[in-house]
């Protein structure tokens, strides 16, 4: 007799294409207008333009880019700007987005009235984050989050931005590694995407990602170790004891880039910290683009993100490039965590 796999409704969408995804999803919302669809379709192509440079970085120098002049005599762009760029004009025109702001901007882009449609969204982004790692061919990413804007009418306003975690409708992000792929929540649940380059169209490769309650990676920093509080050091050394019944030593994976520890650790379980320290009291992560995003999608897979005190998706930001201290990942772990930095557990 012949066996039939069992596979779960989530397994059975397997290979369906993101745009398809979404409009899925957004049928499920009486009353949605596709706005959701042709946003996260405008930041998929932003992505694999971003995505066509990231793969040729490494042939700046040999195919004759000279300090910051190409062979056209054309200034050569920073590979964050150009992304920041991309992202920017993939989103001005859509109709519902009222402004954007991404980490490589100092103040918000407000679109120009004549480009706006509804304009009920405001769109935050890092267009490319790590980007220290893009020089050694290590995955750098770009993370994106979508609010509605709480004033209604005439051009966005700062305050449109400042909002808590809790108030996004969609967050995501992009890892250009040995493949690219797309990783985004709209509250109901974590979906992956890996992009097929032989036609550059996302399928969904990754659907229902959970992270596993507990983890045995544990993701640092420590040449800041002089500069932790002690708190923090006693739960880096408690998770380098040998302890078998608990799964101790923990193994270190750092690899200085959010989105590609994160993921790492989000599809593997394990913990993120980027703590507060002597120097940088608050971190060096930024609250709006970097740690909310990535908070909202850990705790739509059943992970946990907080700043050593709360949860991150409810600090109500009082700057755009406002940084926060993050303690990312498996609930278990981030618990554990907590215990050690609010001096219960040493
Ligand atoms: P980068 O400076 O290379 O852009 O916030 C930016 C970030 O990278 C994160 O992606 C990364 O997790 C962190 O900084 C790494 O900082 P350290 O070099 O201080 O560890």
């Amino acid at each position: 007799m012949q066996r039939t796999a069992v596979t779960t409704p989530a397994q059975q969408t397997k290979g369906i294409t993101l745009e398809r995804h979404i409009r899925d999803e957004e049928r499920k919302h009486p009353g949605a207008r596709g706005v959701f669809t042709r946003l996260v379709s405008q930041i998929s192509l932003a992505s694999k333009i971003v995505n066509a440079e990231v793969n040729k970085a490494g042939l700046v120098e040999i195919l004759g880019l000279t300090g910051h002049t190409n062979i056209q005599g054309e200034e050569v762009q920073k590979l964050d700007e150009y992304a920041n760029e991309v992202f920017r004009r993939a989103l001005d025109h859509t109709g519902p987005v009222a402004a954007l702001a991404s980490e490589e901007m100092e103040d918000p882009y407000i679109v120009p009235g004549e480009l706006l449609d509804e304009g009920q969204y405001v769109v935050v982004y890092d267009p490319l984050d790590g980007s220290s790692n893009i020089d050694v061919n290590v995955s750098i990413g770009s993370i994106f989050s979508i609010l509605r804007r709480p004033t209604k009418s005439g051009p966005a306003r700062l305050e449109d931005f400042l909002q808590p975690g809790t108030k996004q409708l969609c967050a995501g992000y992009i890892i250009y590694g040995s493949s690219t792929m797309l990783v985004y929540t709209t509250g109901n649940g974590v979906n992956g995407f890996t992009l097929d380059p032989s036609v550059g169209e996302f399928f969904l490769s990754h659907p229902d990602i959970q992270i596993p309650p507990r983890g045995k990676i544990y993701s640092i920093n420590e040449g800041n170790s002089a500069t932790w509080d002690e708190r923090v050091s006693r739960y880096v050394a408690h998770l380098k004891k040998e302890d078998k019944a608990a799964g101790r030593p923990y193994s270190a994976r750092y690899i200085g880039s959010l989105v590609a520890d994160f993921h790492r650790n989000l599809l593997k379980g394990g913990i993120f910290l980027y703590p507060g320290d002597k120097k940088s009291p608050s971190g060096k992560l930024r609250l709006l683009y970097e740690c909310s995003p990535m908070a909202f999608i850990v705790e739509q897979a059943g992970g946990a993100a907080s700043d050593g005190k709360g949860r991150i998706l409810e600090i109500q930001p009082a700057k755009l490039h406002q940084r926060t201290p993050l303690v990312i990942g498996s609930r278990e772990d981030v618990a554990e965590a907590l215990r050690f930095l609010s001096g219960e557990a040493s």
